[in-house]
């Protein structure tokens, strides 16, 4: 054994864990988790730990590849990088020549999250003059929604939750996306604290809760209103702290609430009024009340408003600045870092186009105004995980469009792709990582050469540069230069961080105030009534797909053996998985004839989709579920979930609406 080097996982998940990697031979041959690590203490949930088979996989791309079949065909030939780099920067030239830079696309998002790798590609394109990517494809909806109430305010630290009487999981499956969160809510229940769970199904999350509530899709702004109803009506609120501190109380308890009893609520939401009676209850009368905030529920067309609405309850209560009480949406620690010396915007010389990665089947299909002639793809898997799947592959089969997908797997994007170029993975280079689960930092170096001929996201971008002539010498620094410049620019969030254990590549904790008792607003409390804001008040809005015609909402949910569309080049965790089911409830399977396991046909007006069947207890009527978002290759049929998905966006901020769509299904 030659060697035990620290790491970290790199992927997107709010933990961010400490790894300790054994290498030998130049190879990785251990990862655990480093339990020097302040909040993931050394513990890995069951994806990474094995990460090492993932690294040395055989399924690795080793070399440049030209594509020599007809596009999807998956027939490719190596070739050398200077050829690839050559090829890439001739093909621009000519398509810059004729339609001018914008015919360009970038699409990347979360491969990694190391704040230089994951960048790197925004100060190239932004010196070429391309189209810019709004990149909204997770959750900008909640963001919108929580800033609408709560504006800058930091959120308090997710350890609190271990000191809290009573959490709400609310729209998360944390279980499945938040391992480490949920060892402060075992503590906390240790110490008798009640947890309740709001999802659409049974999660494995469920295991974990006292109560489960079980809701209609898209509806939880109308439970949380109710629950303000009760709280008003019974006479339940901190007063004290609402006069104090809350805009629009009185506004919202005359023009709103009425409107929202339990018996009401009861019908939007498919819960019964005693049990919105009973959380009420327990919401008001818990000294310290924790609401944890997925991102599920925010995926709707009403999104943004469902989040802003829930952002309310603990200012009814008093809750945000109590020890163990308030609401945890995600670490904000965009002060951090200086990103604009990464991301450049300065390069560009007038501002491009915006084309919102949601909407990319539209973008590159649609004939109006200047199409796309070119898409470069990097650390992202679009033909898998974006919305309207067969308009993206429909995008991607045009022989006018030349695409170079930059990957460390032969992706279902990469398989279409005119050049794709091989990616190193975290072990083999340089990076600095902020979690946004967690209040820490963690810079690293590869513990091992890059894997055949691959190359890290900001050592391709340095050879397109050269190939392109650009000749910034921002573009011949190494990766590291760019990271101790970050790290040379003083931020408040991390005057107090020990140099130290950061150059030992620990975990290194960012000086955050999270007593959230000063609110950083425009009015200095917490919005309520926001006059910024096109609805000054929060209501319940309707989802894109209210109709209720007897077909089912899909629940295109994580699954707790992959990541996205990533870990399934691993066949230990594909084979966790049982393959690519559908979940339907007994009911409604029996309404349509269908058998556990049989194979069926989900189906919309966007597409086809073949699922083996479970029949589940855990899924209510009028739901289905589909966890994971598996590669075509190992599909049953030959799409996956996001082709039932549409590329409609959310109330605000254009993120995407995984959740809110309909299906059918058949026998097939
Ligand atoms: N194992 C694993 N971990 C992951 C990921 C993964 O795919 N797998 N993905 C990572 C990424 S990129 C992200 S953004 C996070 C996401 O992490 P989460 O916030 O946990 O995940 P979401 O996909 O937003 O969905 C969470 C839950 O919301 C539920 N849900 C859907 N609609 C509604 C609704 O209307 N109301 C309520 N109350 N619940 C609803 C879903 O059934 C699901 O159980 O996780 C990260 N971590
Ligand atoms: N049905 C359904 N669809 C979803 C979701 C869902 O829960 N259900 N989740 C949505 C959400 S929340 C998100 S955030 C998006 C995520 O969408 P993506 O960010 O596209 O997620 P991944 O599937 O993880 O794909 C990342 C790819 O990057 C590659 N990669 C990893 N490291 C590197 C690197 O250093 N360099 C390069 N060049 N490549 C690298 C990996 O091999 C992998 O194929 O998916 C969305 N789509
Ligand atoms: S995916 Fe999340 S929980 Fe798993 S090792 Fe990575 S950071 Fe930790
Ligand atoms: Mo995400």
């Amino acid at each position: 054994m030659d060697n035990i080097l620290r790491s970290v996982c790199p992927y997107d998940c709010p933990d961010t864990c400490g790894l300790l990697v054994e290498t030998a031979a130049g190879k990785a041959v251990k990862v655990s988790g480093d339990p020097d690590h302040p909040f993931t203490k050394g513990f890995l949930c069951a994806k990474m730990q094995h990460y090492e088979r993932t690294v040395h996989s055989e399924r690795r791309l080793l070399t440049p590849l030209l594509r020599s079949g007809p596009k999807g065909s998956g027939v490719f030939v190596p070739i050398s990088w200077q050829e690839a780099a050559g090829r890439i920067a001739a093909r621009w030239r000519e398509i810059i020549a004729s339609h001018g830079a914008e015919a360009i696309l970038p699409y990347s998002y979360a491969g990694t999250m190391g704040l230089v790798q994951r960048n790197s590609g925004h100060p190239f394109f932004h010196r070429l003059g391309a189209s810019r990517l709004d990149r909204t494809i997770c959750s900008p909806a909640k963001s919108a929604g929580w800033r609408a109430v709560m504006g800058e305010t930091p959120s308090i630290d997710p350890d609190e939750v271990a000191k809290s009487d009573l959490v709400i999981l609310w729209g998360i499956n944390a279980a499945a996306t938040s391992v480490h969160f949920m060892h402060g809510v075992t503590e906390a229940r240790r110490k008798g604290a009640r947890v309740w769970l709001i999802d659409t199904y049974r999660t494995p999350t469920a295991a974990a809760a006292d109560s489960v509530v079980l809701i209609r899709p898209g509806s939880d702004g109308a439970l949380a209103l109710a629950i303000m109803h009760v709280m008003v009506r019974d006479g339940l609120c901190d007063l004290e702290f609402i006069k104090g501190k809350v805009q629009g109380f009185d506004d919202l308890t005359a023009k709103i609430l009425p409107g929202y009893d339990p018996e009401t609520v009861s019908r939007l939401t498919s819960v019964p009024a005693g049990i919105i009676e009973e959380l009420a209850a327990a919401y008001a009368g818990a000294k310290a009340p924790f609401i944890r905030l997925g991102s599920g529920l925010s995926r709707y067309g009403n999104g943004a408003m469902t989040v802003r609405t829930i952002a309310c309850l603990p200012a009814l209560v008093g809750a945000y600045g109590k020890s163990g009480a308030g609401c945890f949406p995600d670490t904000a620690t965009g002060g951090a870092f200086a990103m604009g010396e990464v991301t450049r915007e300065d390069f560009m010389t007038r501002p491009t186009r915006i084309i919102n990665m949601n909407c990319l089947g539209d973008s590159l299909n649609s004939s109006a105004g200047l199409p796309v002639m070119s898409l470069y793809v990097y650390h992202s898997n679009p033909a898998a995980v974006t919305p309207d799947q067969n308009a993206v592959i429909r995008g991607l089969m045009r022989d006018d469009i030349f695409t170079v997908v930059h990957e460390r797997f032969m992706t279902d994007t990469a398989r279409y792709a005119d050049i794709v170029l091989p990616a190193t993975s975290s072990l083999e280079h340089t990076d600095i990582y902020r979690a946004y689960g967690t209040y820490f930092f963690q810079r690293v170096k590869g513990v091992i050469p890059p894997v055949g001929e691959s190359r890290s996201n900001w050592d391709t971008f340095a050879l397109l540069a050269e190939a392109m002539a650009f000749d910034e010498p921002f573009f011949r620094q190494s990766a590291d230069q760019l990271i101790d410049h970050l790290l040379s620019i003083p931020a408040a969030m991390r005057s107090d961080s020990d140099p130290h254990r950061l150059a030992e590549g620990r975990a290194v904790r960012l000086n955050v105030a999270t007593d959230v008792s000063r609110f950083l607003t425009a009015s200095g409390k917490i919005e309520i009534f926001n006059p910024a804001e096109n609805e000054p008040l929060p209501r319940f809005l309707p989802t894109h797909e209210e109709a209720e015609d007897g077909s089912m909402r899909l629940m295109t949910a994580p699954s707790r053996h992959s990541l996205n569309a990533s870990f399934y080049e691993r066949d230990d965790l594909r084979a966790k998985q049982q393959g690519m089911k559908l979940l339907l409830s007994p009911q409604d399977a029996a309404r349509r004839g269908l058998a556990d396991g049989s194979m069926v046909t989900a189906f919309n007006r966007l597409g086809e989709v073949d699922f083996i069947l479970e029949i589940s207890d855990n899924v209510p009527p009028g739901v289905a579920v589909a966890e994971g978002v598996w590669w075509i290759e190992f599909a049953p049929g030959d799409r996956t979930v996001n082709a039932l998905v549409s590329q409609r966006l959310t109330d605000q901020a254009g993120g995407s609406t995984f959740y809110d769509n309909r299906i059918e299904v058949r026998l097939r």
